[in-house]
């Protein structure tokens, strides 16, 4: 059994997807270990994505994702890290595959509805940021 985190981000409450994403993490049998909502505040962010300090939208990825409240939860199940990135979908929405999170309900670069660690390090780092 492996562990992963996922983030729904302050889009994806705003328009109300909350249920339907723990939904289909539900559906897919995972067992949910921990389930937060909060808010982003400008030092948990930059820790946060501190990987991504010197990319060109750094600054707009912090106001995005501080400009409202998340919800985040650690899930468990088998292969959970490449089974929820797959639901998540490709980081662009327009390479987003119908079906996944992502390719039903963004539209955007930086919105794009939800967060998943993408390894097992980064998982052991972010959950620490988060929980
Ligand atoms: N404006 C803009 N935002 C970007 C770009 N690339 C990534 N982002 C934003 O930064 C976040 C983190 O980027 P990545 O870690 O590369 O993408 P990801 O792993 O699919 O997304 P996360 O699960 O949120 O980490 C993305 O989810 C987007 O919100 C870009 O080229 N332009
Ligand atoms: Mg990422």
């Amino acid at each position: 059994m492996e562990q992963t985190l996922f983030i729904i981000k302050p889009d994806g409450v705003k328009r109300h997807l909350v249920g339907e994403i723990i939904k289909r993490f539900e559906n897919k049998n995972f067992n949910f270990i921990k389930l937060k909502m909060f808010a982003f505040d400008k030092d948990n962010a930059t820790k946060f994505y501190y990987i991504h300090k010197d990319k060109s939208f750094f600054h707009e990825l912090i106001s995005f994702i501080t400009s409202g409240e998340v919800v985040a939860a650690v899930i468990e199940g088998n292969n959970a890290i490449q089974a929820t990135r797959l639901m998540v979908g490709s980081t662009n929405y327009v390479e987003a595959e119908p079906g996944s999170i992502r390719g039903d309900y963004a539209l955007g670069l930086t919105s794009n509805i939800i967060h998943a660690s993408d390894s097992k390090q980064n998982f052991e780092i972010e959950s620490k940021i988060i929980f």
